[in-house]
């Protein structure tokens, strides 16, 4: 029986809790089936809760074993499974002492405490500590925690815990041992963490800005230290930069990372001991692509900053999620950006962004950055919190300007540190830094959905103006019918007819204030504006939201000759890239409405795209790229066939192949790396663009590209180039591909993150015979519903392949429903997770969407849901 059928939670019921703890004291003796922790807290009543309140602590699925206040013991029957409450507590401070006994090896959630391989480990957020122990599981209960871990030496010579080792030794006249350990810093319970286990380190040292030396870890599976190297050394280098660039400094001596092979999400950033799904710690060339080690480098940044960003400065309730994981987003997207490109990093930046966000701000899981409420907060560990919180913050800066968002985060570092704060807080800071009113702005947290910007372009070439006549307007999401106007920054340039740069003069009469003419920011903050250049050369191009200073869909009448000028001149790579993408959206979305696409007018264009690879080959792999069927099928709007938009986009594939052919040939030819291979920025770029240029030469011409692709995927010496080469083949039907597969697998069948690499592939074929193969590889031995990663490789995957999840038939949809009854009972969030897929089914033509609604109807109508599994498909079929 699970206990987490609650009632929705709401931000407006908020109240401040009525016990703090001052300290906690916990004793953990692991066992694999029996694991023991007593727990002593010292609780005190709130000053500013309610007097003589009762005193309720969240459990989940827990029972006490022995209880007592202040020494003198109490009825066990007072804690039940999903609580323990005490009707009358002291006025005054006081001790409670609760022993439960947890199983870590039944617990298939992972959620509290698990085992992992060799190991025990924890996840607490958001509502996994109350599955250890009886505690205030809330955000806004700050305690010191004391930890001593006890274990067979034998099933666990290495104890870990929060802050810094106090000390540790045998337990005499046993096979036990013990470790202490002590956070200094208070901390909301979703932080704690312990692992115990047969564990690897690889170790170094940081010494901080402040002096302080730091003994730095990487915890693998024995044997795997060689695969940790590179996360080791992201970590230094985040550790760096957060002094350098944000004066924030690591506060302890010891920083752990644990990497375990059972983990929900990526990873988890308790104080001290983050613990990671091992797919972000290990890598080796051999075993992981350039995008692997991208994903190391970015996870590891975001948990490291979340010492400052989340712990230090933690969220009053869940509500105020994106306080922490917007900001450490937006942290870490600048880290990786001073770390590699910063503009292609935009550029891979937005493309999630509308894949993921846009996507779900379409549908019927749209929901604000700032949710209202919630059954199971975990459902909202979503796009939206994390990556638009992310561009919410950006946004911050672009308004205030660059010196007065940092006096505001220093601002909010000083104010608000060791404290839980909200988002009302955090803008208060910057609005105090700025002198700048943010009520208006705050509107980007409490309303869903992605606004539409309207340009409507007016030239007049006599009187030499040009008049932009822009609009907003958002379209209503589940609970919001009405949307009041954002304020929209708006970067914009103007481009000569020549492409070069038109300087916009201050001083002449635009409309626009002089702050925006100094920051270069239309500011949109009503229904409609207008604003007009004069004495501009006729012809002069507008180049808006540059560097993609809105998550808004930004609707332009531009030309496609005024579009192909921007993407081979505008000094703005962000926009030159996406004039790219807009004039390939045009043209296959011209192809959908079934008139023929004939991209032969852009070849020079296009080409010209491919010669800059030779300066800046990571920029141009990402022209090389088109838009994705989702954001297709977002631009058609409704009544969606996902078979014609696939169908259209490979067409326009194979003819920029066919086009391209002699550019793309010479790129390829042009060969391996001389040298070995390394994952930096430069090495990668220059994969990305082969690769890129690999896979449009095959769409033109398949057999030609079979024969390359088949070439490279043998005699690459790194798991980028192999894993390209096998991705170019999948989309070739024939005996090559079925051999290139079985000997993949063959090779890596003792690599389980690279079997994943194999399952998603599979998954992702846009063939009829998908469904089948997924069902295939479901009953595969390397496959188990009870791994995460290998969820989300194989049916996560087949849940992105739009035409085969949204098969004309049926099948797609019902494979997922019934994986997610399968999963539910095992692991809830997990299984609410694989329910996404159907984020976007209200867009399909109306035979689809009816098999998607009964689909989700069964899933609705399943047997004991989980609240998670449960929100999210009743919200889905809002
Ligand atoms: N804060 C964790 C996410 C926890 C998810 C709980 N369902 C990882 C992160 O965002 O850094
Ligand atoms: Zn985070």
């Amino acid at each position: 029986m699970r206990s987490d059928q609650g009632q929705p939670v709401r931000l407006s019921d908020y109240r401040v809790p009525d016990y703090l703890v001052d300290a906690v004291s916990l004793d953990i003796a692991l066992h694999r089936t029996a694991t023991r922790i007593r727990s002593t807290l010292r609780l005190r009543p709130n000053p500013a809760g309610v007097a003589g309140a009762p005193l309720h602590l969240d459990g989940d699925e827990l029972a006490a074993t022995a209880l007592s206040l202040d020494g003198a013991p109490l009825d066990l029957a007072l804690a039940a499974p999903d609580g323990l409450t005490i009707a009358a507590p002291p006025a005054r401070a006081f001790t409670l002492e609760v022993e439960t006994v947890v199983d870590p090896s039944a617990n298939t959630q992972l959620m509290g405490l698990y085992r992992s391989g060799s190991a025990y480990c924890t996840q607490c957020e958001a509502e996994g500590f109350r599955r250890i122990t009886y505690y205030p599981d809330r955000p806004d209960v700050l305690s010191v925690f004391t930890t001593r871990i006890e274990a067979e030496l034998r099933d666990a010579p290495v104890l870990l815990g929060n802050g810094d080792p106090v000390e540790a030794g045998p337990v005499p006249g046993t096979d036990r041992h013990f470790a202490v350990w002590h956070d200094p810093h208070p901390k909301p319970c979703y932080l704690f963490a312990v692992v115990g286990g047969r564990l690897d380190a690889l170790r170094d040292t940081f010494t901080t800005s402040e002096g302080r030396r730091v003994d730095l870890a990487v915890w693998v599976e024995p044997g795997k230290t060689g695969q940790a190297g590179y996360a080791m050394d992201a970590l230094k280098r985040s550790m760096r930069w957060d002094e350098e660039v944000f004066g924030r400094a690591y506060d302890l001596g010891t920083f752990n990372v644990v990497a375990v092979s059972d983990f929900n999400m990526g990873a988890m950033e308790n104080k001290g001991l983050n613990i990671f799904n091992d797919k972000y710690v290990l890598a080796s060339p051999e075993l992981a692509t350039d995008a692997d080690y991208a994903g190391i480098e970015t996870v590891i940044a975001h948990e490291y900053f979340h010492n400052w960003t989340g712990n230090r400065i933690t969220c009053r309730d869940w509500f105020q999620l994106s306080l922490k994981e917007g900001l450490t987003v937006f942290r870490d997207h600048e880290f990786s950006a001073d770390q590699r490109s910063r503009a292609v990093k935009r550029i891979a930046d937005v493309r999630a962004l509308r894949a993921r966000q846009f996507a779900e701000d379409a549908g019927p899981l749209a929901h604000s950055v700032r949710p209202d409420s919630y059954s199971a907060i975990d459902n909202f560990y979503t796009a939206t919190v994390y990556e638009k919180g992310a561009e919410v913050v950006g946004m911050v800066r672009t308004l205030v300007g660059r010196d007065a968002f940092a006096r505001g985060l220093q601002l909010y570092f000083e104010r608000f540190d060791g404290t839980a704060a909200t988002v009302e807080d955090f803008l208060g800071c910057f609005a105090e830094a700025s002198g700048r009113d943010l009520a208006q702005f705050s509107r980007w947290y409490g309303q869903a959905g992605t606004p539409r910007v309207t340009v409507r372009t007016r030239r007049d070439a006599e009187a030499r103006t040009l008049t932009l006549d822009l609009d907003q307007h958002t379209d209503p999401t589940p609970g919001q019918p009405e949307k009041w106007p954002f304020v929209i920054p708006i970067s914009f340039g103007l481009v000569g007819p020549d492409g070069a740069a038109r300087p916009v003069r201050t001083g002449e009469r635009h409309g626009l204030s002089d702050a925006e003419l100094a920051q270069g920011v239309i500011e949109l903050d009503a229904p409609a504006r207008t604003v007009r250049f004069e004495d501009v050369e006729p012809g002069t191009i507008p180049s808006l939201l540059r560097g993609f200073s809105a998550p808004v869909r930004l609707v332009t009448d531009a030309a496609e000759a005024d579009l192909v000028t921007l993407m081979t001149h505008d000094s703005d790579p962000f926009n030159r890239w996406d004039a790219a993408q807009t004039v390939l959206s045009r043209l296959i979305l011209d192809g959908v409405r079934g008139n023929a696409a004939d991209p032969g007018r852009l070849r020079e264009a296009f080409a010209a795209a491919v010669r800059t690879g030779a300066s800046d080959p990571a920029f141009a792999a990402q022209v090389l790229a088109l838009p994705g069927e989702g954001d297709l099928a977002r631009e058609i709007g409704r009544d969606v066939d996902p078979d014609a938009v696939h169908a259209a986009r490979e067409r326009v594939r194979a003819s920029l192949g066919v086009l391209l052919a002699a550019e793309l040939r010479a790129v390829v030819a042009a060969g391996a790396d001389a040298g070995p291979y390394a994952p930096d920025a430069a090495g990668a770029g220059r994969r990305a663009f082969r690769n890129a240029a690999l896979s449009l030469l095959a769409a033109g011409d398949p057999a030609l590209g079979a024969e390359l692709a088949a070439d490279q995927f043998d005699r690459a010496d790194n798991m980028t180039d192999r894993f390209a080469a096998l991705a170019v083949l999948s989309l070739i039907p024939g005996e090559a591909r079925e051999g290139a597969l079985d000997r993949f697998y063959a090779r890596y069948r003792d690599e389980p993150l690279v079997v994943d690499k194999w399952f998603g592939l599979q998954a992702s074929i846009p063939e009829g015979a998908t469904v089948e193969r997924v069902r295939r590889l479901m009953g595969h031995p390397a496959f188990s519903l009870a791994v995460p990663n290998r969820v989300y490789a194989l049916l996560g995957a087949f849940g992105g392949n739009i035409t085969q999840f949204n098969r004309r038939d049926g099948s797609g949809y019902r494979l997922v429903a019934e994986a997610v009854l399968a999963l539910d009972g095992r692991n809830p969030q997990v299984a609410a997770r694989m329910l996404g897929a159907f984020r976007s089914w209200r867009l399909m033509e109306p035979g689809r969407r009816a098999l998607a609604e009964t689909a989700l109807k069964s899933i609705a109508a399943g047997p004991a849901l989980s609240a998670d599994v449960q929100e999210m498909a009743s919200r889905s079929l809002r």
